[in-house]
């Protein structure tokens, strides 16, 4: 691919949690794109994200070490990737400092420019939902992360609805730009006819699934409630995508509603393209999410989304269109809705085409990649005006 706007490459470092999580999935998934168009891209984390599996010869992943000592109970990490950063900065020359996820990387960034002062980078910090709505807004992070924000030199919001979280949260005047999730809609496209990788599921059996880290804020139990309810006496399967937290009380769950049978867990998956497109309903319970990625994902996978009306979620779904969204915290509704879409295979695949050309018209990775590059751009820019200021 050759380079978008930009007349000549960019060396731009990306900082994040190398999770499964949604932040840690799109910081990797952008930085492979910009290596894909020409970019040279340096990852810091403190492992391998889990979707960089392939080589690329403008991709390098530079580990945080953090070093362990009697005296920490809590070792600094933060000090750690600013070193980090440090080095790689001066190494590789980077033009700019993308940090994904508030805390603590747009502290780190900003203290690398601050022991580096003759190095001109831009900072550009990606707020992602749950650094400002969780995190950053309790009693502890409040300060630092109203500062990291202020020091950037560009910031990001995925939705409109977080942007307008962080200001009421911080009272933050900064300046912040929404430039939603995007998602490769050449990579998840509707299934052709291909057998199902799904173990245990019989052909006529629907499928509903559910993809997360298992966080409280994803309401996991409401998802199971919905579908125990939504699919009594029918084969339909749940299939559970992801690990965390509140896996332990979902298969508790699961045993004491008697649904062992159609129930699957398959623990975390680095790469859901090849999954998503077997599903016939997404469910998304979260209490709060910033955007949805794995909306958008199911929706370019031509799948359509059951959900809460909680968050951005509406910037991605659009209810009684590409799926339904309920009010946050009503299972029976969320049960009625699910049940209306697995009735009804007409309403299913006129839904997932919405949501599939809803996914390439406006949130396509190629549209939302030079709107990257354009974000690059200003941030070195407002560097070089503060140089000579
Ligand atoms: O989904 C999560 O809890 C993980 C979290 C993260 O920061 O890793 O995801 C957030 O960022 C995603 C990518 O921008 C958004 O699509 C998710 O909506 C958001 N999650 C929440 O707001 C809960």
């Amino acid at each position: 691919m050759n380079a978008g706007i930009t007349d000549f490459p960019l060396k731009i470092g990306i900082a994040c949690y190398p999770t499964h999580g949604g932040s840690g999935v799109l910081a990797t998934e952008l930085g492979v794109a910009l290596a894909e168009r020409g970019h040279e891209v340096h990852f810091l984390a403190y492992s391998k994200p889990p979707r960089l599996s392939r080589f690329h010869p403008r991709i390098f992943c530079h580990l945080v070490e953090v070093s362990e000592y009697p005296l920490f109970k809590y070792p600094p990490y933060d000090l750690a990737l600013a070193s980090k950063m440090i080095e790689v900065i001066e190494e590789r020359r980077l033009d700019v400092l993308h940090v994904h996820y508030a805390i603590p990387h747009s502290i780190s960034a900003y203290l690398a420019r601050q022991l580096m002062p003759a190095r001109r980078f831009g900072i550009v910090t990606t707020l992602h939902g749950t650094d400002i709505t969780l995190v950053g807004s309790g009693n502890s992070y409040r300060d630092v992360t109203r500062f990291g924000i202020e020091q950037s030199d560009e910031v990001i919001a995925v939705s409109d609805w977080l942007k307008k979280e962080t200001q009421r949260i911080f009272g933050a005047t900064k300046e912040i730009q929404v430039v939603p999730n995007f998602v490769d809609v050449a990579r998840f496209r509707p299934r052709e006819g291909r057998a199902s990788p799904l173990l245990c599921v019989c052909a006529e059996a629907p499928i509903v699934m559910h993809v997360s880290n298992f966080r409280p804020v994803k309401r996991l139990a409401d998802t199971v409630r919905a579908f125990a309810d939504a699919t009594t006496g029918s084969k339909a399967q749940l299939v559970l995508v992801g690990d965390g937290p509140e896996r332990a009380a979902a298969e508790a769950l699961v045993a004491e509603l008697h649904l062992g049978e159609r129930v699957q867990f398959l623990g975390l998956v680095d790469d859901v393209s090849d999954l998503l497109p077997f599903a016939d309903v997404l469910v998304v319970s979260s209490e709060s999410e910033s955007f949805g990625l794995a909306a958008l994902e199911a929706h370019a996978c031509g799948v359509p989304v059951v959900g809460y009306d909680s968050g951005g979620m509406r910037e991605v779904v659009e209810d009684d269109k590409s799926g339904f969204l309920v009010r946050f915290g009503d299972v029976p509704a969320l049960a009625a809705r699910l049940r209306a879409l697995l009735s009804d295979v007409t309403l299913r695949r006129d839904f997932g085409a919405r949501g599939r050309a809803r996914a390439v018209e406006q949130f396509d990775l190629v549209r939302l990649l030079s709107v990257h590059e354009r974000v690059y751009h200003a941030a070195i820019a407002r560097r070089g005006q503060a140089a000579r200021a």
